[in-house]
């Protein structure tokens, strides 16, 4: 799930695509993050379907092989007519397309390799080992399944900088719905009219003066960036007070409580939006479980520095009660909409780990889905297609079955990214999500039992 950052310019990125059709990829494996070895390789890499293999070497080359057959380890000989091995140096990529009768790979536990000829991280080591050279191997492989010429794929240099795989997907041809299946006014009175209703919200009891609404979700999956583009919708303009962007391990490392105002010299609004550090799937890495667990009963104070090897619970033995004001009356599970089905079986058990400690103390949670913009190209043209999407609609029910959440608890939304101005389509499915969590807040604190309500 970590938002592992590619190698590939924009404009590379697109001439491979351009080879394979309308697709997109996303990076599953860096040998300079995961290692240069066989067991890493098949680790993040098999039974993923078509992918595209791309290293880099000293000489500037960019090349690589694309198979259609998932890498599974079977032993078998794969037979895919569709691989071929490209190169890009300056300018269009060459392509070898693997010669009719050859097998493409061996699909073995060692390093990835095309047509037994050519083996990435060969040895585990930051290397391209080319078998064509020793003749007698050759020849045992069933001779050239590729037909290629190293010097113009790989300029003769063997030392990697880097090697990469990345998962093919053929872009959906997204179906428009006739009837939107979700309603939504997209109209600029609609944003005015949430704006007011969050604006005057005062929760259920006068002993909270300001719910609390706790996000947690994977590295790199929009926490920050949620509580950013609040802010930035109150504030008027762009705002960008949680660090956000992209890093393989968790870019928030505090566990922050964030109250937003009604405008620059504005009054506090009634809800704090609290922040943390991404899950990991291993663990002893990222947001603890225990350490949550403090959060929702509110132990954990603002600027907390996380520590996944030392929750705080095994710091502080036996902490005092805390009141109902500081403990968390929502819980938001904030899920990347494009990593959904690339989400490791260990995450999905952490999540429902952390979904059964909430279910036990009453509270309630839903899920917001974030970069519907990156998951369809329908919306990526125009957000108002978020609810005539019909891939949108696969993808939340795909999350409402994956995290065991009720459909109508899941809100896909948009999060301000890269943009410098408000838009009011933006707005208007943020203030709906940030309008549930103070409805589910209310709900919850209805519903306090009388002991609690007297822990003030
Ligand atoms: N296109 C798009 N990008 C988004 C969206 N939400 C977040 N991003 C981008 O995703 C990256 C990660 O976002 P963050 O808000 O830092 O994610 P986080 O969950 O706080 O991550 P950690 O604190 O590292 O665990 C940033 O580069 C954001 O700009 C979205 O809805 N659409
Ligand atoms: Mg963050």
């Amino acid at each position: 799930m970590a938002p592992l950052t590619s190698n590939l310019t924009k404009e590379q990125r697109k001439q491979l695509c351009a080879l394979l059709g309308n697709v997109k990829l996303t990076l599953l494996y860096k040998a300079s993050f995961h290692g240069y070895n066989a067991s890493a390789f098949h680790q993040q890499c098999d039974h993923q379907g078509p992918t595209l293999l791309v290293a880099y070497n000293y000489s500037g080359y960019i090349f690589g092989g694309y198979t259609s057959v998932d890498y599974a380890q079977t032993g078998g000989y794969i037979t895919d007519e569709n691989a071929f091995l490209f190169s890009i140096q300056d300018g269009a990529p060459v392509t070898f397309k693997v010669n009719s009768g050859h097998n493409a790979r061996l699909d073995d536990s060692g390093v990835p390799n095309f047509g037994q000829q050519l083996y990435f991280c060969y040895n585990n080591q930051p290397y391209v080992h080319d078998q064509r050279v020793n003749m007698y191997h050759a020849k045992r492989s069933g001779g050239n399944a590729f037909g290629y010429n190293s010097a113009s794929l790989y300029g003769n240099d063997n030392a990697l900088i880097e090697c990469e795989l990345y998962k093919v997907e053929q872009i959906p041809k997204v179906r428009a719905e006739e009837k939107p299946w979700r309603n939504i006014l997209w109209t600029t009175q609609q944003r005015g009219k949430l704006m007011e209703l969050i604006k005057k919200h005062k929760p259920l009891m006068t002993s909270v003066s300001r719910v609390r609404i706790l996000m947690i979700g994977p590295v790199g999956a929009g926490k920050s960036s949620f509580f950013n583009s609040i802010n930035s919708i109150f504030m008027g303009r762009m705002t960008g007070k949680a660090m956000s962007g992209s890093s393989s391990t968790s870019l928030t490392t505090q566990f922050r409580t964030y109250p937003v105002k009604d405008g620059r010299e504005g009054k506090p609004l009634s809800f704090v939006l609290c922040d943390t550090m991404g899950l990991e799937e291993q663990s002893g890495a990222g947001l603890d479980i225990e350490d949550i667990s403090s959060i929702l009963q509110g132990h954990i104070q603002d600027r907390y520095k996380f520590n996944p090897v030392t929750p705080y619970q095994s710091v502080q033995k036996a902490p005092i009660s805390a009141s109902l004001q500081e403990k968390i009356h929502c819980v938001v599970y904030v899920i990347d909409g494009t990593k959904i089905s690339l989400m490791s079986s260990k995450l999905e058990e952490k999540l429902a780990a952390i979904r059964r400690k909430v279910n036990s103390m009453g509270i309630p949670q839903f899920v917001l889905m974030t970069k519907v913009d990156e998951v369809c190209p329908l919306v990526e043209k125009d957000l108002q297609n978020i609810y005539v999407s019909s891939y949108i609609k696969k993808k939340v029910q795909e999350v409402s079955s994956r995290l065991g959440v009720p459909l109508s608890c899941v809100l896909p939304v948009k999060n301000y990214s890269q943009e410098l101005e408000l838009n009011f389509s933006c707005d208007v499915l943020l203030l709906t999500a940030l309008q549930q969590m103070l409805n589910f807040a209310d709900d919850y604190l209805d519903d306090v039992s009388p002991m609690e309500r007297n822990s003030i």
